[in-house]
């Protein structure tokens, strides 16, 4: 209201590293909004746009509360012109008209759809859609395109993978990966990592680090889980990517966001999957099983710390430790290493609080890392 004295706000961050995020998110219309801006500008190849409205939406949705005017959001960082009028819209109306032009758009929705496929990214939707194909149905009736195996696999298995996976599926699967390891080794370590880690109670996938105390022994631990997997006839997927790290070479290695561990992405049959209070959809019933998008990564035990740090997420939430490392500290982070530029030496960590306390950071709960 009109003559109001301003809220004292604490201040906020610039770095998601620095924020407590958990999963309880108030402003869920205006961050649904801005992702669909993120998304559609990603579709189009425009980075700096992109990212300025996923920086904005992971700073509203560390807010203790529903923002109800354009006050309630002064002085915080990452909140621009176009950001505030999307918001501006969204408090008067209900709803943005520039986000409804862009759901409403051919190519926005074919894009979306398209890449909704597992094995499909943006450049080959982006082929398709210029070659006039709008629905699944032109794609698998187009005698010119040739689907790879993951794509195949995608289609095959689309209802079931594009379905969410739940807390109890996660914990049931955990279930089944630490009986395949630890009969492969029993002083394997498994942890639980992705967004289940951080408390979402749905995910896409389920991601699992899995290591073994004696390094070097962890080369053939992927390989052997993924033999007990098929023979178990679970395994409905699978790439093996082997590792191509090498700690020789760390000072050299290129500091970006993807690692170089053993790791495997892996579709596999979940049997009797019930949702509590039974809201299992009809399909599921009929067979007792489901298809589940399941990650796992094995870094050699010496690099657990850096890898379960980088593999819980959330992007935002990685993007800016890294950001926050670099021009805070002159320090270079990534899912192998911590390294001090100023002091020339690499930062030793055998917990993801060490890489917290080397960071000169509050140590922020894997449950507060939603950013
Ligand atoms: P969701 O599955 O519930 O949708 O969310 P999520 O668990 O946060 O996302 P994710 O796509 O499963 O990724 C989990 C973390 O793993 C994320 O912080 C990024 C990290 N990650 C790497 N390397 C790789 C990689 O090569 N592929 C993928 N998919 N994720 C990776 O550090
Ligand atoms: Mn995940
Ligand atoms: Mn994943």
């Amino acid at each position: 209201p009109e003559g109001a004295t301003p809220t004292p706000v604490a201040t906020v961050s610039q770095y998601a590293c620095q924020r407590r995020t958990s999963t309880e998110n108030y402003n869920k219309i205006f961050t649904d909004a801005f992702e669909v801006l993120a998304e559609s500008y990603e579709l189009s190849e425009f980075e700096g746009q992109c990212l300025a409205f996923r920086k904005a939406a992971s700073v509203l949705k560390c807010l203790p509360g529903v923002v109800r005017c354009l006050g309630d959001i002064r002085g915080l960082p990452c909140l621009g012109e176009h950001t505030k009028s999307i918001m501006e819209d969204i408090l008067q109306c209900g709803r943005s008209f520039e986000v409804e032009k862009i759901l409403s758009d051919e190519r926005y929705q074919t894009l979306k759809l398209f890449t909704s496929v597992f094995g499909v990214g943006p450049k080959t939707a982006e082929k398709w859609y210029r070659a006039g194909l709008r629905s699944f149905s032109d794609i698998l009736t187009e005698p010119s395109i040739h689907l790879n195996r993951m794509q195949q696999t995608g289609f095959l298995h689309y209802k079931d993978i594009s379905r969410a996976v739940s807390k109890a599926e996660a914990r049931a699967l955990g279930n089944i990966i630490d009986e395949a390891v630890h009969a492969i080794t029993p002083d394997a370590v498994l942890a639980l990592t992705g967004g289940f880690r951080r408390g979402k109670e749905f995910g896409h996938d389920v991601d699992f680090l899995v290591t073994t105390p004696e390094l070097g022994r962890e080369k053939s631990l992927l390989p052997d889980i993924i033999d007990r997997l098929k023979q178990d006839g679970i395994l409905l997927y699978c790439d093996y990517q082997a590792s191509t790290f090498d700690i020789s070479k760390l000072p050299s290695l290129r500091f970006e966001a993807m690692d170089l561990f053993a790791k495997c992405f892996l579709i596999l049959r979940l049997k009797g999957s019930k949702v509590e209070g039974g809201l299992n959809s009809a399909a599921e019933d009929h067979r007792g099983w489901r298809a589940v998008r399941v990650d796992l990564v094995s870094p050699p035990m010496d690099r657990y710390a850096y890898a379960l740090l980088g593999w819980t997420g959330s992007r935002q939430f990685e993007r800016d430790l890294r950001r926050f490392a670099r021009f805070e500290r002159q320090m270079r982070l990534d899912n192998h290493i911590l390294y001090d530029k100023t002091k020339n030496e690499f930062l030793a960590a055998t917990t993801e609080k060490d890489i917290f306390d080397h960071l000169g950071l509050e140590y922020i709960e894997p449950w507060q890392r939603n950013a």
